[in-house]
């Protein structure tokens, strides 16, 4: 059933809001306070807006920059910035080392008043002292100290001298950009721009291919990679998911790029086809459909077709009585799915394949091609909703009644209060939900959510529970 009422009540004094609340109406976007246009995205924030965004500080050090697992990863700002931004994340390696620690030169008032650049230049030369391991530094600005002026790129290039490594500067202060979204664009140029081919490695890279735009999420990268190999290819460096510096370093000599973040990932493939012409191909590495599409796109490319149908049959075979057992318990579900952006719509074919439609599907930080792709995706009359605030992610729980929520740590105890069922998409409370075998670890936690008996004793209690497809209005 369409949605007539796309007017949140809780915008009545926030009516800037109206433009980034759609509805998808005739297959185009029909926005919430009636004006012309596509959904609006990418843009600041109303002051007042009650927005759950991140900063760009938070984009280059929590996403892209910080998985780099053997470089120390220095903030460079007050102690919080750096606080915040650790073991957050759970992008996996196979070393604990930033499970551990975290590197901050902790700003202080006397730092401010009178500049932080030495402080930075000697934490870079302690940390290198006290772990000699370490490939290298990566040191992220931060709102404090870009205010002040500290210029961390002559510290950056001082300390690599004095200490033998590399050491890279991002210039990722917070306030740089509209969300977080900045901070990943920022990660992609600096990192290519410092690192990308500044090794030539010999060998045969011919059928070498990275996988850019996966971090690691709770291992997802196990679901997939030795699909990858039997094929016959070899990934060469992950973008950035459990990766070395010194992979990094060599990424040009890849045949190709399989580009699975599309919005925190596409900058490198593009700059790495301009300046190396190294192809990409987009990929969506959740569900099963898009998997075994995966696989085929990037076989085909070296002409190893045969191969992959080989590969996807067989995980096909494997996976399909389990996911057929979750699709009869979680048919004609109504979800909402709220992600930073990409999630949501490569979330959107996964759950229809296991018998569920999206109703609501939001992002926090999306530009225009992520809305394009959900109002390609998501059914007539869903409802799309440009970095929702947290009353808007209550009304809508609350009014569209959706059976199952996904989105991060920040709306799960909302969700549980209002009696909605959730899904930890962001950090996983268990995963990996990539690959064949990752869809199904994500149909067994949404049947654990859905089904559990907690609904029943909240709904015995009369206190609210999960509506069951109640038609919205
Ligand atoms: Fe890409 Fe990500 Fe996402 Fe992202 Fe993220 Fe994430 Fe996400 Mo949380 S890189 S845009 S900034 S897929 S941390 S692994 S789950 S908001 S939709």
């Amino acid at each position: 059933m369409a949605m007539e009422t796309i007017e949140l009540k809780c915008n009545v004094t926030l009516p800037e809001r109206g433009k980034h609340i759609a509805v998808k109406r005739g297959g185009c976007c029909a926005r919430g306070d009636g004006s012309e246009g596509f959904i609006m995205s990418n843009v600041a924030t109303t002051p007042g807006d009650m927005t759950e965004r991140g900063c760009t500080y938070a984009g280059c050090r929590g996403v892209v920059g910080g998985p780099v697992k053997d470089v120390i990863q220095m903030t460079h700002g007050p102690i919080g910035c750096a606080f915040f931004s650790w073991g957050y994340r759970p992008h996996l390696a196979d070393s604990d080392f930033h499970m551990k620690y975290t590197f901050v030169t902790d700003m202080n008032e006397s730092n401010i008043v009178f500049g932080g650049e030495k402080k930075l230049l000697q934490c870079i030369i302690e940390a290198a002292q006290e772990f000699p391991a370490a490939k290298g530094v990566f040191v992220y600005n931060t709102c404090a100290t870009a205010l002040i002026g500290d210029d961390g790129k002559d510290v950056a290039k001082q300390a690599t001298e004095i200490i033998g490594k590399p050491v890279v500067f991002f210039e990722c202060e917070g306030f740089r950009g509209v969300s977080q979204s900045a901070g990943h664009h920022v990660g992609n140029e600096t990192i290519f721009k410092e690192l990308v081919g500044s090794v030539e490695p010999e060998g045969d890279f011919s059928r070498a291919i990275n996988i850019v735009g996966d971090y690691n999420i709770k291992n997802d990268m196990r679901t997939f990679e030795h699909l990858f190999e039997t094929l016959g290819l070899k990934i060469l460096t992950r973008f950035t998911g459990n990766v070395s510096i010194e992979e990094i370093k060599i990424m040009h000599k890849a045949q190709l790029n399989v580009v699975h973040c599309q919005r925190s990932a596409t900058y490198i493939a593009d700059m790495m086809q301009a300046k190396y012409n190294t192809p990409y191909i987009n990929v969506t590495l959740f569900g099963l459909k898009a998997m075994a599409q995966a696989l085929r796109d990037t076989a085909a490319f070296f002409g190893l077709e045969a191969q992959a149908e080989v590969v996807i049959e067989r995980e096909l075979a494997r996976v399909m009585p389990q996911i057929e057992y979750y699709r009869q318990r979680l048919q004609g579900k109504r979800v909402f799915i709220y992600q930073g952006a990409p999630r949501a719509w490569h979330w959107i074919e996964l759950l229809r394949e296991l018998g569920m439609e999206t109703v609501v599907a939001a992002t926090t930080f999306g530009h225009d091609d992520d809305y394009q792709k959900i109002f390609s995706k998501i059914q007539e009359g869903g409802l799309i909703i440009d970095n929702p605030n947290v009353p808007e992610i209550e009304e809508v729980l609350t009014d569209h009644t959706p059976d199952l929520f996904i989105s991060g740590n920040k709306e799960k105890y909302v969700a549980h209060k209002l009696g909605v069922p959730f899904v930890n998409g962001h950090t996983y409370d268990t995963g990996p939900y990539a690959g064949f075998s990752g869809m199904v670890n994500f149909a067994r936690d949404i049947d654990k959510a859905l089904n559990s008996p907690v609904w029943r004793l909240l709904r015995a209690q009369g206190r609210p529970a999960p509506q069951v497809s109640s038609p919205v209005t």
